[in-house]
């Protein structure tokens, strides 16, 4: 006869229903965890939020490849996608956290530390973490998460004892609990992230641009050809492209922006604020921004009316010379809110051509998206090298001495724009009507601060046409051009190149975007019938 064990409180049950209800008690832990941190993170520095965090170190330490794949395949939208991909992977990871906090509590918290940890070093350790502060949204969100963890999976497994079971009642009062004192808190983050940002735009709404000293030509007429398709010769704010690494676009105050020019050869440092620079004598310009990461005929470029003070001015007034005057410092890098950094050859900022800190756009203070209050345009740079959005500070450094952001992953520390011509209309695979109207073959070519001089259109095989050219406006804008041709029934091949103002040819030469910019020619195929 076997004795009876002695009694021990019955192991609660673990029925399929205990498993989702715990994989749910993950999930509205890592909310209401999630919520906390978006609280902290507002009251901290936005950027610092877990989600944020994590977001702009995977974009820091993904190859460029992938960069270059996502912003292909996801356009405008790769930092939603992002942002997407983040959330999708941490209720996936709270699910199973929940899931484990069933068999074992102490693994649960311990996997939740972890999470929170990651957050923790991924914020203290961006580029723009200046405060251990930045440690804060995600220690406070994992510690309320492993909370909610204990108390919701105590629900389950530790049942009251006027109920040895389940206390599936209790957990679904106290799920639904936190689940709306979360989403309160998130209401509220965002209630106090909505008036930090209206400072920001109060202050751009307030922003009353200066009348340039040195205005900038009225764009020719015929800079602008009737052609239906082809790109606007001055691209609309809202339709200019936006390259950059920033998941939360910066909304700086403008009212409390200032620039720092200091560092090697600079003997008079100093800080000037936005006042001061609207006090400055104000220039004009129209300047086409083109990107590396531009693949022959891709989207990322764009002509504005660029409204600012040179940037050469400034420089000289702080003793700064180019090298070849005898400065020691032949690298300008130019520092951002949200830490990116941008090298520029003080020779070329300093060489004559109209290097801004542009404060206005196409008639407007900057969208925030495109630098407010301040930043750089360079013409003739690819924007990576020149055009640095939120700028705060210029430092001036050698080349030999400082790597900026992109050029430890693969892109040249020095890159000039390369010629290059695109065909807008008509688009690729396009049918078009073969009949006795012409077809306007047409579009944009850009060889910024040497200018475009010919442009020409082969079809199939055949020989080059001249196009026909937009008025130039500078040298440091695209130009338009129109072919006019009558094609005949079939498949064609469109191609165009265009000649700098040198006389260079741009080059047939394929190249990747990687490490300096793309070459080629374009090319469209189409049928006509
Ligand atoms: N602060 C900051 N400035 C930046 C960038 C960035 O990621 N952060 N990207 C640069 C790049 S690669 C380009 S092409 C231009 C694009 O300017 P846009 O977004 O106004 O078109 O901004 C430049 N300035
Ligand atoms: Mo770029």
């Amino acid at each position: 006869m076997t004795a009876t064990p002695p009694a021990r409180p019955a192991a609660p049950a673990r029925t399929p229903t205990d498993r989702l209800l715990a994989a749910l008690g993950g999930l509205v832990s890592g909310y209401g965890g999630l919520a906390v941190a978006a609280l902290v993170a507002v009251l901290v520095r936005p950027e610092a939020g877990p989600v944020a965090a994590v977001g702009d170190w995977a974009v820091d330490r993904s190859p460029a490849g992938v960069k270059e794949w996502a912003i292909r395949t996801f356009g405008e939208n790769d930092k939603a996608v992002l942002e997407t991909g983040i959330m999708v992977v941490l209720a996936v990871l709270a699910a199973l956290i929940g899931l484990l906090a069933l068999r074992s509590l102490p693994a649960a918290v311990t996997a939740v530390a972890a999470l929170g940890l990651a957050g923790v070093l991924a914020a203290v350790t961006r580029p723009d973490s200046t405060s251990a502060a930045d440690a804060l949204p995600s220690l406070a969100g994992a510690a309320v998460a492993a909370a909610l963890l204990y108390v919701l999976t105590g629900r389950l497994t530790r049942p009251r004892p006027a109920a040895p079971v389940p206390d599936r009642r209790g957990f679904l009062l106290t799920g639904a609990g936190v689940v709306a004192g979360a989403t309160g808190a998130l209401v509220l983050s965002r209630t106090v992230g909505a008036t930090r940002s209206e400072n920001a735009s109060a202050s751009r709404e307030a922003l009353r641009l200066p009348r340039p000293a040195s205005p900038a030509p009225a764009v020719p007429p015929g800079a602008q050809l009737p052609v239906d398709g082809i790109s606007p010769f001055i691209t609309p704010n809202g339709d200019f492209y936006r390259v950059d690494t920033a998941l939360v676009v910066p909304r700086l105050d403008a009212t409390a922006w200032k620039l720092r020019v200091h560092g090697m050869g600079v003997p008079r440092e100093r800080v000037f604020t936005l006042p001061e620079l609207l006090r400055r004598e104000v220039v004009e310009r129209d300047v086409t921004l083109a990107c590396v990461s531009n693949e022959v005929g891709g989207p990322y470029v764009g002509n504005a009316r660029w409204l600012g003070v040179r940037l050469a001015d400034l420089l000289r007034e702080c003793g700064v010379r180019p090298p070849s005057r005898g400065g020691p410092a032949d690298q300008l890098v130019a520092r951002s809110a949200d830490g990116m950094t941008i090298g520029s050859p003080v020779e070329t900022v300093m060489d004559g051509r109209d290097a801004l800190l542009a404060f206005g756009m196409n008639g407007e203070p900057l969208p925030f998206a495109h630098g407010f209050p301040v930043r750089m345009v360079v013409p003739g740079l690819y924007g990576y090298v020149s055009a640095c959005k939120w700028i705060t500070s210029i430092e001036l450094t050698t080349f030999a001495a400082y790597d900026a952001y992109w050029v430890p992953r693969g892109w040249a520390a020095q890159a000039p724009v390369k010629t290059e011509s695109r065909i807008d209309t008509p688009k690729a695979f396009s049918k078009i009507a073969a009949g006795p109207r012409p077809v306007a073959v047409a579009g944009v070519a850009w060889a910024q601060h040497r200018g475009i001089s010919r442009v020409e259109v082969r079809i199939d095989d055949g020989p080059w046409h001249d196009a026909e050219l937009g008025a130039a406006d500078s040298a440091d804008t695209w130009r338009q051009w129109v072919h006019r041709w009558h094609p005949t029934p079939g498949h064609h091949t469109l191609t165009v190149r265009a000649t700098d103002g040198t006389g260079a040819v741009q080059t047939e030469q394929r190249a990747d975007t990687m490490p300096d910019g793309a070459t080629g020619w374009h090319s469209v195929e189409v049928t006509a019938g």
